[in-house]
């Protein structure tokens, strides 16, 4: 099964840690049945955040967008199972908060676009694309949860 091994790259934002909700946006992917494959916090450099925004260094919002991300710590985290991407984005919501259904992380946790507590990889190619940013090889671990069978055919 291919498609189990899908992965994509999840970030709890400066607001996010700031206002303790790691553990919640955490447990909601372990929940669903999503598996954990690589976790680290770290302090976002501009270098890094131009590479990961490479479409929107342009925007009018973009130096408010870094000022915002470098303003404290993030949790990064890559999730692996069937659909993640897709998934992950379903369950993190639209980008701006106003547009968020209740249940998602953005319409519980959040009200406006330039506060939106985390980040989901928008496609396949992004996830990839990202992973590689944010992770190196060594640090992401291939193991077998011993529920997999339960969660997908
Ligand atoms: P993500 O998950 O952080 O990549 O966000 P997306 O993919 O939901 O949203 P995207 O890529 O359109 O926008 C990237 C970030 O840029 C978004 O999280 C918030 C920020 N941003 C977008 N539009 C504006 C804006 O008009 N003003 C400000 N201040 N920030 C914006
Ligand atoms: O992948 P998303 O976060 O859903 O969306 P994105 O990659 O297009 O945007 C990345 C982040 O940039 C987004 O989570 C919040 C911020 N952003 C996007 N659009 C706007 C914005 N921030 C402000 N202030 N205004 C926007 O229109």
């Amino acid at each position: 099964h291919p498609d189990v091994k899908e992965r994509t790259l999840v970030a709890v934002k400066p607001d996010g840690v700031q206002r303790r909700l790691v553990g919640q946006i955490i447990q909601r992917f372990e929940q669903r049945g999503f598996k954990l494959v690589g976790l680290k916090m770290l302090q976002v450099s501009e270098d890094l955040l131009s590479q990961h925004y490479c479409q929107l260094t342009s925007k009018p919002f973009y130096p408010s967008l870094v000022d915002y991300m470098t303003s404290g710590p993030v949790v990064v985290m890559v999730w692996e199972g069937h659909n993640v991407v897709q998934s992950s984005r379903t369950m993190v919501g639209p980008t701006n908060p106003a547009a968020a259904p209740t249940g998602t992380v953005r319409g519980d946790f959040s009200i406006h676009v330039s506060r939106n507590v985390v980040h989901a990889s928008d496609s396949l190619e992004g996830a990839q694309r990202e992973i590689q940013l944010w992770f190196q090889g060594k640090d992401l671990l291939n193991w077998d949860c011993c529920d997999q069978s339960l969660t997908v055919e």
